[in-house]
């Protein structure tokens, strides 16, 4: 019997990824996407156009427990991976309250659901590096401690708690990967990477002129999509749940990212780039750098895209997708 994977965020980056991933891996795949994207799919499902005849889509909603309930009755799955949440930080100080009631009940409405209808499951939780925000060590473990800077980054931190809880106190097979930053052409555009390769190419084909962006001085630890939803399965794959952070262990400034992305195409990135204050954050997380080689000794996972190929990976990709006017995948 084909084993059943159950994908909340099914239609975002990391969705579309494990989707394809679980599927070449023989499994059955289940997604909860809201019932406006069922209604729309050209316009909410382009990251699955290729998928949606190999996969089940059910109408859900993170806010609705009922929805949620109903939904893994069905399934009953084998596996979960709660991806789906409100995840640009940059939105999350706009509206806080919606961002921290959908994530951290949405998490919770999972937890109890899988518990009541499907207790054998394995439970997988999108954590974030931004739990670490204001980081009180470099490179940054599964043991440092959280000091989050944002709604999203204390919701994550929250849904990592329950996740934690319902583990110990229900014996759940439930963990979280900690996962730092991670991109590729299916980023979405309001992320700085996206917003970067999207602008380049723009720039490059003379479609626009210049790019305004916020704090350039901010590093991040980023890596391939691709590669971090290998991990999410591989953390399943375990005989015990555990929490595992996921990186590359290499930290890069927006500058930089700035400098290789525009270089790529012969440009200057000096003569383009504007700084807006208005993408400022009233409270940033400065650096990040994580240390994944509790992932690497337990199971084996090592990160295979290097920064300077996922930048050249995305500016490539919207080069063809302007040229050919919306080749997304
Ligand atoms: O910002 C700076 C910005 O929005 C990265 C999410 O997936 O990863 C992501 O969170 C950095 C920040 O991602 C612009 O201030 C400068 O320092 O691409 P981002 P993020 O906030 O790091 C974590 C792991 C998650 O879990 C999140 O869900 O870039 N920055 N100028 C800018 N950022 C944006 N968006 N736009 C700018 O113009």
């Amino acid at each position: 019997m084909k084993k059943k994977a159950f994908i909340t965020g099914i239609d975002g980056q990391d969705g579309s990824y494990l989707a394809e991933f679980l599927l070449a891996k023989g499994y059955k795949v289940y997604g909860m996407v809201r019932r406006v994207a069922l209604e729309d799919p050209e316009h909410h499902l382009w990251r699955l156009r290729h998928l949606l005849d190999k996969i089940k889509l059910y109408p859900a909603s993170l806010e609705s427990y009922p929805s949620i309930f109903n939904v893994i009755e069905k399934v009953k799955p084998d596996e979960c991976y709660h991806l789906a949440a409100q995840s640009f930080v940059s939105y999350s100080f706009e509206d806080e309250f919606s961002t921290i009631n959908t994530n951290i009940n949405g998490t919770h409405f999972v937890l109890s659901a899988i518990k009541e209808k499907a207790p054998k499951c394995k439970i997988y939780f999108a954590a974030s590096s931004e739990m670490f925000g204001q980081v009180r060590e470099t490179p940054q473990t599964e043991n440092t401690p959280f000091h989050p800077r944002s709604p999203y980054g204390i919701s994550k931190v929250a849904g990592f708690d329950l996740t934690r809880n319902y583990r110990e106190a229900y014996g759940l097979f439930a963990l979280s990967g900690i996962l730092f930053n991670h991109e590729s052409p299916r980023r979405g555009f309001e992320f700085v990477t996206r917003k970067i390769s999207y602008g380049v190419a723009e720039i490059k084909l003379g479609l626009s002129k210049k790019l305004a962006v916020g704090n350039i001085y901010a590093k991040r630890d980023w890596g391939f999509a691709g590669d971090y939803v290998r991990a999410m399965w591989m953390m399943l794959q375990q005989d015990r749940p555990d929490d595992y952070v996921i990186a590359t262990g290499e930290t890069h400034s927006v500058k930089e990212f700035l400098e290789l992305a525009f270089g790529h195409v012969g440009l200057d990135w000096k003569k383009f780039v504007v700084i807006d204050k208005t993408f400022y954050r009233p409270s940033e997380v400065h650096l990040l750098k994580g240390d994944y080689s509790k992932a690497r000794r337990k199971f084996g996972w090592r990160p295979s895209v290097k920064f300077k190929d996922l930048v050249k990976m995305m500016v490539d990709h919207d080069l063809l997708r302007l040229k050919n006017k919306g080749a997304d995948i």
